[in-house]
């Protein structure tokens, strides 16, 4: 029986030694400590023993135990080491690795060149302000002048929503609803897209973006009108930059005027970029119609103003000689990539 356990000794440390998994460990402690197992088997036999040789065995068998036990906690702790180990070895980050950096986008060179108008007319005192795409029959056209019937609403083909509820056409609103919620001294601009039913073309889009400005105070006059415009767009163009104002008509402004710019390929001369004519329209302005400042609860025997409109992508495609409005929506990258 001795030589049995012994035996047992030596399988368990031979076995114990060779296993490779704690779920082999786990057979094994079954195998040989379980109560079905090896040493319990011989446990159970020790009825046959003579009185003498009973706790020798017993003694034995008990040491065995130990040892066995012992070799398996030894065993078991060794393999979870090296598991971690592996583990973590598997996970370990190089924090010195290159990363893979993230593309950096682009600005579009509408918001570019926004920005630096916006940078300008803040730095002469004028307020941004910021208005609904989806805008009432009223603040687009009535409180301008125009009412339902006018033959100018021809002009600015508009998407409707409902017979009171469109897709803007101009910024206005936003400066009528300041004449209603400010008193003058008014200085303000209002950038933003507007919608006209435009066929697509390389010249034409269904949606672009303005820059409205108004101004309005007592005693303001064309001369304002003509100072303020032409330190803007020699800001805008450099201050070699020559403008003359042509009379036009706009319903919301009497009188009205076109701004035209001299065109900086040919001086005047003409040629492709100016379509021989020597000058490129720019903006449109005149002095808020009296009835216009009436309509925004403004009284036109005290106060006065003017009012202008850029299109803003026109500008931009003059600053870095785009040809193509179709561009700035295309979202072609190759397009974007060099702004
Ligand atoms: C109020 C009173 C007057 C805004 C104005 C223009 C002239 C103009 C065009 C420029 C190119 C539109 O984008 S475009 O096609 N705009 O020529 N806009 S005066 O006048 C106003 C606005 C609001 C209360």
């Amino acid at each position: 029986m001795k030589a049995a356990l012994e035996a047992i000794r030596a399988a368990a440390h031979q076995q114990l030694t060779e296993a490779k998994s704690l779920k082999e460990l786990d057979d094994l402690r079954v195998k040989f400590l379980g109560k079905k197992g090896e040493l319990t088997a011989i446990l159970k036999r020790m009825g046959g023993l003579s009185a003498e040789e009973r706790p020798v065995v017993g003694q034995l068998a008990n040491q065995i135990r130990e040892s066995v036990e012992g070799e398996l906690t030894a065993r078991t702790q060794a393999l979870k080491a090296a598991l971690l180990e592996e583990k973590l070895r598997a996970e370990t980050i190089d924090v010195t690795m290159p990363g893979s950096a993230p593309a950096p986008g682009h600005r579009h060179p509408v918001s570019l060149v926004l920005d630096e108008v916006k940078e300008i007319f803040l730095g002469m005192g004028f307020d941004v302000v910021d208005g609904p795409e989806v805008e009432t029959d009223y603040y687009n056209f009535e409180a301008l002048n125009l009412p339902k019937d006018h033959p100018a609403r021809d002009t600015q083909d508009t998407f409707y929503i409902s017979e009171n509820i469109l897709l803007r056409t101009q910024t206005s609103g936003m400066q009528v609803r300041t004449m209603e919620q400010r008193k003058p001294p008014i200085r303000i601009i209002a950038p933003g897209r507007v919608y006209r039913s435009d066929a697509l073309d390389a010249t034409h889009s269904p949606v672009f973006h303005q820059i409205e400005g108004l101004v309005v105070d007592k005693g303001i006059t064309m001369a304002d009108l003509k100072g303020c415009l032409e330190a803007i767009v020699k800001r805008l163009y450099g201050s070699e930059a020559v403008v003359r104002f042509r009379p036009h008509h706009f319903p919301f402004t009497e009188p009205s005027a076109e701004v035209d710019l001299q065109c900086f390929g040919c001086h005047g001369q003409g040629c492709r970029l100016c379509k021989g004519e020597g000058w490129i329209e720019i903006l449109g302005c005149g002095m808020v119609h009296p009835k216009v400042l009436q309509n925004c609860g403004i009284d036109p025997e005290v106060y006065s103003g003017f009012a202008f409109g850029i299109g803003l992508e026109r500008l931009v495609m003059g600053r870095y000689t785009i040809d193509d409005i179709r561009l700035f929506t295309e979202n072609d990258l190759r397009f974007l990539e060099q702004f």
